[in-house]
């Protein structure tokens, strides 16, 4: 934080003019005094780097960009890609070869590619974004949603008694046909159903122990509010604040 609050007031500070260059070195000689006394607290910012370097400063000390070096292959694992990118950006802008990046020069064995790294890192992270955006879309933009199920007989032999609600809470994006075997379990009275198998899906044959009869045209017809649902239960995904009807009517 402290680190941003000097970046902010070196940048405030900074005339328009490139041209001015000259008359920065004042607030960059505080920038790389300031990395100087926290070098052995904490690790040095690279963004402080990258404005050291943007304002021509060329005298950074080696052991700071050693100690930059040292830190980022460290921590690698724990950075996100953005701050990894500070530290590869902060190297190339003190001349640094990134293709290779090893702490101890007289160390023979190969140093670390951080463009390499820095790529793979993106491509992990950019697959854990696609997967969460996948959860958030199958569960249909979720959170809850809440719906009136009404069973409604009103052809004989139902004389009094003939509707029977239930306000059920579900997952946004459930099938109607789920949101029925809720119904039922809740109250298996009115709402147990049957249904067979057909090669649209389910067909609700019967509700509440009442059958739909071919002999006398009837069936169960499923509404949302006034109108007919276009899909079969199987299909059909209730949105917020529906009234869904199961109505026992004539075709
Ligand atoms: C006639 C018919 C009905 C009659 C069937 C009874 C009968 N004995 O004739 C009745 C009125 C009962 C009916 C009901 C429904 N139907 Co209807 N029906 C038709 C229609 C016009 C012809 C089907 C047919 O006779 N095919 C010829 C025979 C030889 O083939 P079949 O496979 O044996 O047909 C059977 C199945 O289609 C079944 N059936 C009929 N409708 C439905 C709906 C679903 C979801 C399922 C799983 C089965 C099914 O009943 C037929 C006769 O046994 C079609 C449209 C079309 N032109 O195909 C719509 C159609 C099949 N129905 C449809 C729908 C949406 C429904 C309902 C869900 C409507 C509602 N809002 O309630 C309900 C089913 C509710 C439930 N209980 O599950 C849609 C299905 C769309 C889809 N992709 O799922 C269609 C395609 C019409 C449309 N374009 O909107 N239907």
């Amino acid at each position: 934080m402290a680190y941003l609050t000097l970046l902010f007031l070196t940048l405030a500070l900074l005339p328009d003019n490139p041209q001015g260059c000259a008359l920065w070195s004042p607030a960059v000689g505080n920038l790389e005094q300031f990395l100087a006394e926290h070098l052995h607290e904490q690790y040095p910012d690279p963004r402080v780097f990258v404005t050291l370097r943007l304002v021509n400063y060329s005298l950074l000390q080696q052991k700071y960009v050693t100690s930059l070096k040292k830190n980022v292959l460290h921590n690698a694992a724990s950075l996100s890609s953005g701050e990894f990118s500070f530290y590869v950006l902060a190297l190339i802008a003190s001349c640094e070869n990134t293709l290779n990046v090893k702490v101890n020069e007289s160390d023979t064995t190969p140093g670390t590619d951080l463009g390499k790294l820095l790529s793979e890192k993106f491509g992990q992270e950019m697959k854990s974004i696609d997967a969460k955006t996948m959860q958030i879309l199958e569960a249909g933009n979720s959170g809850e949603i809440t719906v009136n199920y009404t069973v409604i007989i009103s052809l004989p032999p139902c004389t009094t008694s003939c509707s029977h609600s239930l306000c059920l809470t579900v997952p946004g994006g459930t099938r109607l046909l789920q949101l029925m075997k809720l119904a039922e379990e809740k109250d298996p009275t009115f709402f147990t159903f049957t249904q067979i198998r057909t090669s649209l899906g389910p067909f609700i044959t019967s509700i509440g122990g009442v059958d739909g009869s071919e002999k006398k045209r009837t069936y169960w017809q499923f509404l949302n509010g006034t109108v007919p649902i276009p899909v079969g239960v199987a299909e059909y995904k209730a949105s917020n604040g529906e009234n869904i009807i199961a109505r026992l009517s004539k075709y």
